[in-house]
């Protein structure tokens, strides 16, 4: 075939080779490399990207070994409405997943990659999700004709000849195909950033397990290890082999007598889970550390003892950068110092980084997202709203020391919150595993853009309305079967850090002072902390929080935790909206916690406070 190797990578993998050859033949490559994920790969890579004007090289006095690209236009966010679950069955991917027939959608797909490598070179990726070795990981393969994916995957997964070896000449991989969609015909030049956006599809095959994405080079579309991979694909596989996969951030909590604490979270996006993950515990906790096993994915397994054990598939952080600080985020700055790629951000004169929300004087002049001029005041944003940083995790200055244990971190407690103005209370405890499972499912953020589609409560269940690779409704009854098999599941809370006053301004300080939150968490799930039966769950009262080094009113607290009975039982009543597009597969505890949601709410004061008197509410210690 004329196809020019380039073998820097090595594998005696039979079925591996077969692949590569078998889409070389029908993307017909210039040239094909296997990525060995050597230094030396990413600096070739990243100075021929250079030469192409996909990467402009960053001041290395300021910025070393950090390079920023600039996407085109219409390619730059994940694409809901391309994004296909192509099963078997219609019913498998379920009503909250596009759905296309497999034999349908890869006829469609082959005829668009046939030949859509040309004039390019096709890279071979092969990538571990979870440390290599470990009980936990999977490995993937990612084709793909586009080197800004492949200097990515170097820092989002562990990639190269190190997965080779680990794979042999048999071991188990994920296929996964992608291209930017756009052949370079004889002698035609080439554009920074090929896309192909009319042409988009992300399909992914739950029962081939194999994910094909074509048209797009922007984040969860083309590195394809982490949403499609760890969160659809490792869905379908932890529903059939009895672990979770999760949209969530993992944290350690460690007391100042040296207790260890490990909670797992899921926010919808735009609530801060990686703000949250690297938080530094505020003044009046002398002792405590946080430290961070993952911002986004997290991987649960029930260990030998069987209680769930997380992983962090992970091995870089890829963040919305707007927004990010050193106030709202110091960790993930120190993060983000060297060895960096910056998506869609602005440049400053001194060759730099910068994005709304970095300082709050932005600089007089910059380069924007789209490689225009660009002064304060000019009415258009220096960054792209979703302008990422892809940083090496192993530059988290609160990196868990257990962050690569292949058995992963024992999981104590899971955290779930959304963005709620109104109404729901700072923190409450499930009374138990089925509640708290209601609890994750029925979690919605308030939408807060007019763009969003304006005013209401926008159900994301555990936060995984666009990562579920199969029927959300199984995907409930498989949660509510994680917790009955293991002797002491994880307590289960919800949280909310954006409840506002009459005058519309956020109640709690949020960031640090979470900490207050996540100690009274922490104590609940050992046994020690008080709490008192809500009508929606366990509550601490005020003297039931840490409150040494913030000057917090008792009765803005009392404000912060007020469940008003009318605007509790409308939350309830909106509940049956996402319930009824299940039919008849949501799972029937979920009919019954939702009657006893109704019953104790309906029951309870016009206005319940924790401890007030007369609110029925006596202190308890039960967690
Ligand atoms: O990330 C946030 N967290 C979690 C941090 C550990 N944000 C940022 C918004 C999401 C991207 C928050 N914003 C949080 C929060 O806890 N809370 C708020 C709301 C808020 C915003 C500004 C203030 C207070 C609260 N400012 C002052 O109090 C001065
Ligand atoms: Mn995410």
């Amino acid at each position: 075939m004329g196809i020019h190797e380039v073998q820097q990578g090595r594998t005696p993998h039979l079925r591996l080779r077969q692949w590569i050859d078998d889409i070389a033949k029908m993307c017909q490559p210039d040239a094909v490399r296997v990525c060995d994920g050597s230094e030396t790969e990413y600096n070739s890579l990243c100075a021929q990207m250079v030469d192409a004007g996909t990467l402009i090289r960053l001041n290395p006095a300021k910025r070393p070994n950090s390079y920023l690209a600039r996407s085109d236009s219409r390619d730059v966010a994940r694409v809901e409405g391309r994004t296909y679950i192509c099963s078997i069955n219609k019913n498998d991917a379920g009503p909250t997943n596009n759905w296309m027939d497999p034999k349908a959608m890869k006829a469609k797909l082959v005829s668009l990659f046939s030949g859509c490598m040309r004039g390019r070179t096709m890279y071979v990726v092969p990538f571990s999700m979870g440390p290599i070795g470990s009980p936990i990981a999977k490995i993937g393969v990612e084709i793909t004709d586009s080197p800004y994916v492949v200097a990515s995957m170097r820092i989002m997964t562990r990639m190269g000849q190190g997965v080779l070896d680990a794979l042999g000449d048999g071991g188990d991989f994920v296929p996964c195909l992608h291209s930017v969609g756009r052949p370079l015909e004889s002698g035609q030049k080439d554009v920074a950033w090929p896309c192909h956006p009319e042409q988009t599809y992300i399909a992914h095959f739950p029962e081939e397990r194999a994910i094909w994405s074509f048209g797009s080079g922007y984040g969860g579309n083309a590195l394809l290890g982490k949403k499609c991979l760890a969160l659809r694909i490792a869905s379908t596989m932890a529903r059939d082999e009895g672990w979770l996969a999760e949209h969530m951030f993992i944290m350690g909590v460690e007391s100042p007598e040296g207790e260890k604490t490990y909670v797992a979270g899921a926010f919808p996006s735009a609530c801060g889970k990686t703000n949250f993950a690297m938080m530094i515990p505020p003044e009046g906790f002398d002792g405590w550390r946080v430290t961070t096993v993952g911002d986004d994915i997290a991987w649960i397994k029930p260990g030998p003892d069987g209680c769930l054990y997380a992983i962090n598939p992970e091995n870089g952080f890829f963040g919305v950068a707007p927004g990010t600080s050193v106030k709202s985020n110091p960790r993930a700055m120190e993060s983000m110092k060297e060895n960096c790629l910056f998506t869609n951000v602005a440049l400053t004169d001194d060759g730099d980084v910068w994005w709304e929300g970095m300082s709050s004087e932005p600089p007089a002049h910059l380069i924007d997202w789209t490689g225009k001029d660009w002064s304060p005041g000019c009415g258009r944003t220096a960054a792209h709203p979703n302008a990422r940083f892809t940083a090496p995790i192993a530059q988290c200055p609160s990196l868990d020391a257990d962050w690569e244990n292949p058995g992963g971190v024992k999981i104590s407690a899971f955290l779930f919150g959304g963005r709620m103005g109104k109404s729901m209370p700072l923190v409450f405890q499930a009374f138990n595993w089925s509640h708290g499972v209601y609890l994750a499912a029925t979690m919605g953020s308030e939408k807060t853009a007019a763009a969003e589609g304006g005013e209401g409560v926008r159900r994301d269940p555990m936060a995984m309305l666009p990562f579920c690779g199969y029927n959300m409704a199984d995907y409930f009854t498989h949660w509510l079967n994680m917790g009955r098999q293991a002797p002491e599941p994880p307590r289960i809370f919800r949280v909310n850090w954006f409840r506002k006053d009459e005058n519309g301004k956020f109640i709690w300080p949020g960031f640090g002072e979470n900490m207050r939150v996540l100690k009274w968490v922490v104590e609940r799930v050992h046994g020690r902390g008080y709490g008192v039966e809500s009508p929606i769950g366990w509550m601490p009262r005020y003297e039931d929080m840490h409150w040494d080094g913030l000057d917090f009113p008792k009765d803005k607290f009392r404000e912060l935790m007020t469940i008003d009975r009318e605007s509790g039982c409308g939350e309830v009543h909106d509940q049956e909206e996402l319930f009824d597009r299940f039919f008849d597969r949501l799972p029937k505890e979920f009919v019954y916690e939702r009657e006893l949601s109704k019953s104790r709410l309906w029951r309870s004061p016009r206005t319940w406070r924790p401890g007030a008197t007369g609110s029925g509410a006596r202190p308890e210690v039960a967690p």
